[in-house]
C-alpha cells in the first residue's frame, strides 16, 4: 500500500541528498557529510530552543543554571554549536557567522573545500515570546585551491551551491535547495530524523499578502511607498492585499514561500542599505525564492548578482512571488527613468 510504503520508505534528508549527489559521479560525499553536520546543529538548536522557555520557567536560564554555570544566551550557544559542528566536519575552510565580527579560517589540519555563511539564530529577540525563529545558511565552494581568503566568501549569491533555513516553531522544518529546486523536511523527534514533507516547493506566481514593517513608512523611498500604497488601495479594482509581518525573517519567508506574496525589507532614510545582511540572510533566502520559481530584487538589481565587499554588509531586499516582485521592479525602473 502507498501509505505503508511511505511509512516504511523513510525519505530522510540524508538519503535525499545522497540521491541528489549520486547524479555527480565525481562527488565524493563531502557535501553530504557537510550537510549532515549542519543538520546536527539544527537538531541541537531545535532541542535547546524548545527547552529555553521551560528552562527560563524553572530558573535554569537565569543568571546561572543549577550547576551554577553562567547560562549562555541561546544565540551565542547556537553559534558555538554550529562552528564546532562545521569545523569537525573536516569539509570547511571559512565560516562567516552573524555572531562573529571576523570570519573563522579553519585550521589546515581540518580544512575542506566549502565556505559556510550562516546566522545561527535569526530573530532571537523573539524567543521570549514564543515566536518562531530560525537558522539561515548558505554554502560556497572556495574559488581556487590556494590558501583560503575572504574573497572565497565575498562571492555573488548566484555562486552559492546550496542554501537553506531551519525554522524552530510549532514543528522544526528545514527547507533546502542544492540548486535543483526546493524541498522541505520536518524533524520527527521520535526518530531524530528530518523527513521529506514538502517535496519540490514552488511559490505561487502571485500572492495576496505583503510583509513589511509599516512602522518604517515615514522613512521609505518613493517606489516602496508607492508599492505599499498599491497593496492597500489597488487602482485596478482588485482587492487589497493582507498584511502579515512576524518580524522574524525565517517565519515571514517560510509563509511567503508556501502561501505566496512578497516580503520587503526596504532601504530607508535611517538605514540606506536596509537592515538585512547580504551573506547569511539576503542571499540564502533569494537563492531559495529563485529555485522555487519566485525572484529577489535589491531595489537596484537581482539580489543574487550583488557582489558583497564586506562579510556583514547589508542590502535592501524585495523577495517572493514572481509577479509581485515584478510590480516593485517596475516602480523602481520608473523612478530610475525620472532621475
Ligand atoms: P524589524 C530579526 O531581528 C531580523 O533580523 C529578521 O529576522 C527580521 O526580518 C527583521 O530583523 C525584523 O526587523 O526592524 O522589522 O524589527
Amino acid at each position: 500500500h502507498a501509505a505503508d510504503a511511505h511509512r516504511t520508505d523513510l525519505m530522510t534528508i540524508t538519503r535525499f541528498v545522497l540521491n541528489e549527489q549520486s547524479k555527480y559521479p565525481e562527488s565524493r560525499g563531502d557535501f553530504t557529510i557537510l550537510l549532515n553536520h549542519i543538520v546536527l546543529g539544527c537538531k541541537f538548536v531545535c532541542s535547546a530552543v524548545n527547552k529555553a522557555g521551560l528552562a527560563k520557567l524553572i530558573g535554569l536560564a537565569g543568571e546561572t543554571n543549577v550547576q551554577g554555570e553562567e547560562q549562555k544566551k541561546l544565540d551565542v550557544l547556537s553559534n558555538e554549536v554550529f562552528v564546532k559542528a562545521l569545523v569537525s566536519s573536516g569539509r570547511t575552510c571559512i565560516l562567516v557567522s552573524e555572531e562573529d565580527e571576523e570570519a573563522t579560517f579553519v585550521d589546515p589540519s581540518k580544512r575542506g573545500r566549502y565556505c559556510v555563511v550562516f546566522d545561527p539564530l535569526d530573530g532571537s529577540s523573539n524567543i521570549d515570546c514564543g515566536v518562531s525563529i530560525g537558522t539561515i545558511f548558505g554554502i560556497y565552494m572556495m574559488k581556487d585551491n590556494h590558501e583560503p581568503t575572504l574573497d572565497d566568501v565575498l562571492q555573488p549569491g548566484k555562486q552559492m551551491l546550496a542554501a537553506g533555513y531551519c525554522m524552530y516553531g510549532s514543528s522544526c522544518t528545514l527547507v533546502l535547495s542544492t540548486g535543483e529546486g526546493v524541498n522541505g523536511f520536518t524533524l520527527d523527534p521520535s526518530l531524530g530524523e528530518f523527513i521529506l514533507t514538502h517535496p519540490d516547493i514552488k511559490i505561487p506566481k502571485k500572492g495576496k499578502i505583503y510583509s513589511v514593517n509599516e512602522g518604517n513608512a515615514k522613512n521609505w523611498d518613493g517606489p516602496t511607498a508607492k508599492y505599499v500604497e498599491k497593496c492597500k488601495f489597488p487602482k485596478d479594482g482588485s482587492s487589497p492585499k493582507s498584511l502579515r509581518y512576524i518580524g522574524s525573517m525565517v517565519a515571514d519567508v517560510h509563509r511567503t514561500l508556501l502561501y505566496g506574496g512578497i516580503f520587503l525589507y526596504p532601504a530607508d532614510k535611517k538605514s540606506p542599505s536596509g537592515k538585512l545582511r547580504v551573506l547569511y540572510e539576503v542571499f540564502p533566502m533569494s537563492f531559495l525564492m529563485e529555485q522555487a520559481g519566485g525572484q529577489a530584487f535589491t531595489g537596484k538589481q537581482r539580489a543574487l548578482d550583488l557582489v558583497p565587499t564586506k562579510i556583514h554588509e547589508r542590502s535592501p531586499i524585495f523577495l517572493g512571488s514572481f509577479d509581485d516582485v515584478e510590480d516593485i521592479k517596475a516602480l523602481y525602473a520608473a523612478e530610475g527613468k525620472k532621475e
